[in-house]
């Protein structure tokens, strides 16, 4: 485009002074000259073949030139683009608002302006020095590094990975956000403080009792499972597989909390938050988390409001799920929480699962549905009532064993003490805790209770009540000290018992509470053994050396509480304040609580083992059994078999995900 007009004002020109007589200077019109193949054609009749020639001799002549000219002349802006091309490779090109345009939106050409082009080359330079000094850097830390022992940089590495896992776990391990829930009723959570100056006194001393079994384990067993207090160092059992879990720290919260302990319970809460991990190569009991972890977990959540609680138990709640992967549903007694295999214990008969293990599910799971919305608790646990309810009961007994992959019996063992006892417990507290609409679990228990009754329950040549153990159609006159817990369930489910038998079941109670102290009262120590005979003149003593001991258990003090909340009679207090007594004369040590392995020698050794239910169980039942009735009333609290306190939940008004409207 640029040539054209330049052609034809030198054609003009060259016309007026080289070649007049080839160019006419009027009547001859000379047509314009167009490009185009047409236009030659057309102007060959008039052109002679030597004007031809000269013509097309010009035009080679300025094409060389106008060639000539374009590549040889010298071009400084052209020039400059190319320099500043390479250097836009090399230097990253900052296009600030300022520089690059005006106010006005113009844009401004590098180069234009002195100002400008001074700006630039200074902008240029920084970022030279800049790029300059990046390399020095890398190059220093290279050197650093290589300067580095391989021990130095595996800690390094390691440092980083730890880092990038921490983030990660941040990111994806996230909590899950809950549904929202209504809060159900939770009243009278603290104080409960007893008119009676004597009473207060007594029950500061088991208050001041929780504070040393606390601060012991704080300064010798911190994040491990339990305490060793003549060690005084940290200790487990396989039902929290090798894992440092703080089974003490969950299994206590609850209990610092009630007894008004709130730095302690502060610092509980912040090992929760800080150190609780369940994603851990464990082989933990589904039965024993459940109950002291879940438990905990929810009773602190729900006692506090603090979400950390509830969200770690739906943490851990997840983690358990793979143990019901059975061909039955009916759950191992073990899983390892990292890859959920499952399996039972090497002891029990013939591969099975332990009814007292897995029918003591019902309550954490029922209120993990609550909270979460995940019908996935509710159903496995309304499973196994189901395949329970379908199966023969010989004599109406439940044996203690299920196998979980044929879904028969075991061993027709049944008990009430160790293996079978929290199952009852918790059919009665399923009606509890659906404030009385789960009728079916009512129904249960009570038919279940008639049958221990006819079966099991026996009077002692000298008068006392006890449960015996069904061992293959044969009733040994044996009671455990786990076994104890029953005055007190008997108590509690006296009211709605069928036939108006509840000052019958109350009773019962009664003489349950009486032949458990009895086996306390009949030793040296005023502490009772693991298990007791009502044989060959034998009351209610232990016989054997290996049941002897007394491991900080709480059941005999758990049914003194219930008995007090019903009846009010004072010598439930008179017979727990021994226990305290003989408690901190034979189990105190200067590192915290032990178990004394034999109850009947005046000069006991102990087992070296802080119980983490002695802080969750004993010490609050010890505590509730000297404080007014307005702490924790039963009308709209529920104890798990750890003494968790979980709320009744009104389900008359509301539908658990996956289950049928609640019927009353
Ligand atoms: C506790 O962990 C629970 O009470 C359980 O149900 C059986 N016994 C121990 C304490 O003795």
């Amino acid at each position: 485009r640029g040539l054209l007009p330049f052609f034809v004002k030198s054609i003009s020109n060259g016309q007026k002074m080289t070649t007049p007589a080839l160019l006419p200077l009027s009547g001859r019109r000379i047509p314009t000259l167009s490009p185009g193949a047409s236009s030659f054609p057309h102007h060959r009749a008039t052109l002679r073949l030597s004007e031809k020639f000269i013509l097309l001799l010009i035009l080679s002549a300025f094409i060389t030139l106008c060639f000539g000219a374009f590549f040889f002349l010298p071009d400084n802006s052209k020039h400059k683009r190319f320099d500043l091309g390479l250097e836009d490779v090399l230097i990253p090109h900052i296009d600030t608002p300022k520089e690059g345009k005006h106010a006005s939106g113009q844009v401004i050409i590098h180069g234009q302006g002195g100002h400008d082009e001074h700006r630039h080359r200074e902008e240029e330079e920084s970022l030279r020095d800049k790029i300059r000094a990046d390399h020095e850097r890398a190059l220093q830390e290279a050197k650093e590094k290589l300067r580095k022992s391989r021990e130095e940089l595996k800690a390094e590495i390691q440092t980083e990975k730890n880092k990038v896992m921490e983030d990660l776990k941040k990111k994806d391990v996230g909590p899950k956000p809950l549904p929202p829930v209504p809060m159900p009723k939770v009243v009278g959570v603290s104080d409960g403080e007893p008119p009676e100056p004597d009473v207060k006194e007594k029950r500061d001393k088991i208050r001041e009792m929780m504070k040393h079994a606390w601060d012991s384990y704080r300064q010798y067993g911190w994040g491990h499972n339990e305490l060793k207090p003549i060690a005084k160092k940290g200790h487990s059992t396989n039902i929290f597989g090798n894992s440092q879990l703080g089974a003490t720290i969950v299994d206590a919260v609850d209990t610092l909390y009630i007894m008004g302990l709130h730095e302690e319970f502060k610092d509980g809460q912040e090992w929760i938050e800080q150190n609780l991990d369940f994603s851990v190569n464990a082989e933990v009991s589904v039965f024993e988390v459940n109950i002291r972890f879940i438990g905990g977990l929810l009773a602190a959540y729900y006692l506090s409001g603090q979400e950390v609680f509830k969200l770690k138990a739906v943490q851990l709640a997840e983690k358990l799920l793979p143990a019901f992967n059975t061909p039955t549903g009916i759950p191992w007694a073990m899983v390892n929480l990292k890859s959920g295999v499952g399996r039972n214990w090497g002891w029990a008969s013939a591969g099975s699962s332990i009814l007292a293990e897995f029918g003591t599910l019902h309550m954490e799971f029922v209120h993990l549905t609550y909270l979460t919305g995940n019908p996935a608790y509710y159903q496995k646990v309304m499973h196994i009532r189901k395949l329970l309810a379908k199966m023969d009961r010989p004599n109406g007994l439940y044996p203690n064993y299920l196998n979980p992959r044929t879904g028969r019996w075991g061993q027709h063992h049944t008990s009430v003490g160790g293996l079978g006892d929290s199952f009852y417990e918790y059919l009665l507290k399923a009606w509890l805790m659906s404030d009385k609409t789960d009728t079916e679990a009512r129904k249960t228990y009570d038919d279940a209770i008639e049958a221990i009754e006819r079966h099991l329950v026996r009077k002692s040549n000298g008068g006392l009540t006890f449960i015996g153990e069904w061992k293959n159609g044969h009733l040994e006159r044996k009671m455990g000290h786990l076994a104890c817990f029953a005055g007190g369930m008997f108590a509690l489910g006296a009211d709605g018992s069928p036939d108006d038998k509840a000052g019958h079941y109350l009773q019962l109670g009664a003489e349950i509470a009486h032949t458990c102290h009895e086996s306390y009262d009949r030793t040296v120590l005023k502490l009772g053994p693991e298990a007791f005979k009502f044989d060959s003149g034998l009351e209610a003593v232990a016989v054997r050396q290996n049941e002897k001991y007394y491991i900080l258990r709480p059941e005999v003090i758990e049914t003194y509480w219930y008995m007090w909340r019903f009846t009010h009679d004072p010598k439930y207090r008179q017979w727990g304040w021994e226990a305290v007594q003989a408690i901190d004369k034979y189990c105190r040590v200067s590192g915290g609580f032990s178990g004394v392995k034999d109850v009947y020698s005046s000069n006991p050794t102990y087992d070296d083992v802080q119980q983490s239910f002695f802080l969750a169980e004993t010490l609050k039942y010890l505590y509730l059994l000297f404080s007014s009735d307005d702490l924790l009333p039963l009308e709209n609290w529920v104890f798990n078999t750890e003494a968790h306190p979980l709320p009744v939940l009104h389900l008359g008004n509301i539908t658990l995900p996956g289950s049928e409207p609640a019927q009353r």
